[in-house]
């Protein structure tokens, strides 16, 4: 699947409450109001398939062993990939994803401790070895975050303990330091506004160079 499309994808990632959904939202009006043809889509369960298996994920009253958590991920992305992702990509359209493979990085490896070859291999598989061109690391300290949560009854993930949540965001900023040029670090800690005004500068920033890339195909 590789890099065999014309559209883009745009990851956004982070942190519990980060506000990556928020921000992604706001990206997407933005692009559609530009005019660019984009569709907005989430991890876990931005299929059918997907919403069953978000909801196995989720439930706080199983016991999931990583590896098996991760392949039920992977399951996800699979489907979301072929479903929803890489036909919009073909068309030439501009793919928003809140969370993709660096969210399997972050919890299932740096976090779960599931080995790092072994979390890649099944991102490789479940994506067909798609590859954002450009993802927003919304990042801020886990207690900021759990602070803007206004639900009390916390799914499976959100349950673990802080030590768990430090080491995804300490996870997700390892990706940023490994994949420089694809990972744009925005500081989530600040009002909503200014982190917007990051998240569509960084967005309006890329595209320049994006549309250069169509005019001269
Ligand atoms: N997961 C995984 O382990 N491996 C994987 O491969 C994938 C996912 C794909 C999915 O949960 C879970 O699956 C997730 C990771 C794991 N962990 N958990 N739980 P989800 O999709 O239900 O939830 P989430 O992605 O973690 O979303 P979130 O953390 O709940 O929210 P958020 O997207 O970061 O933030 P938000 O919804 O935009 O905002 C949260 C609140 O903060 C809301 O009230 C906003 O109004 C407020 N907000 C937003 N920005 C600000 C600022 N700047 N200041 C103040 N308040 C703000």
């Amino acid at each position: 699947m590789g890099k065999n499309h014309r559209g883009l994808l745009i990851s956004f990632e982070g942190p519990e409450g980060s506000g990556k959904s928020t921000q992604a939202e706001i990206v997407y009006k933005w692009l559609l109001k530009k005019g660019y043809e984009t569709i907005l889509t989430w991890e876990p369960g931005g299929t059918e398939l997907g919403k069953l298996v978000r909801d196995i994920l989720l439930n706080r009253g199983l016991f999931i062993a990583p590896k098996a958590e991760m392949l039920l991920y992977g399951a996800d992305r699979a489907q979301h990939v072929e479903e929803v992702i890489y036909p919009a990509l073909k068309n030439g359209k501009i793919v928003l994803c809140d969370r993709f493979i660096d969210s399997s990085l972050a919890y299932q490896a740096y976090a779960r401790g599931l080995d790092i070859n072994f979390v890649e291999q099944i991102n490789i598989l479940a994506s067909g070895g798609l590859i954002p061109d450009l993802t927003l690391l919304f990042d801020l300290p886990i207690e900021e975050g759990f602070k803007r949560k206004k639900r009390g009854d916390f799914d499976r993930i959100e349950r673990e303990s802080l030590e768990f949540h430090k080491a995804v965001r300490e996870g997700y900023l390892a990706v940023a330091r490994n994949n420089p040029h694809r990972v744009k670090l925005i500081d989530a800690s600040r009002p909503l506004e200014s982190v917007a005004e990051a998240a569509i500068s960084a967005v309006d920033e890329f595209l320049k160079g994006w549309d250069g890339d169509a005019e001269a195909d």
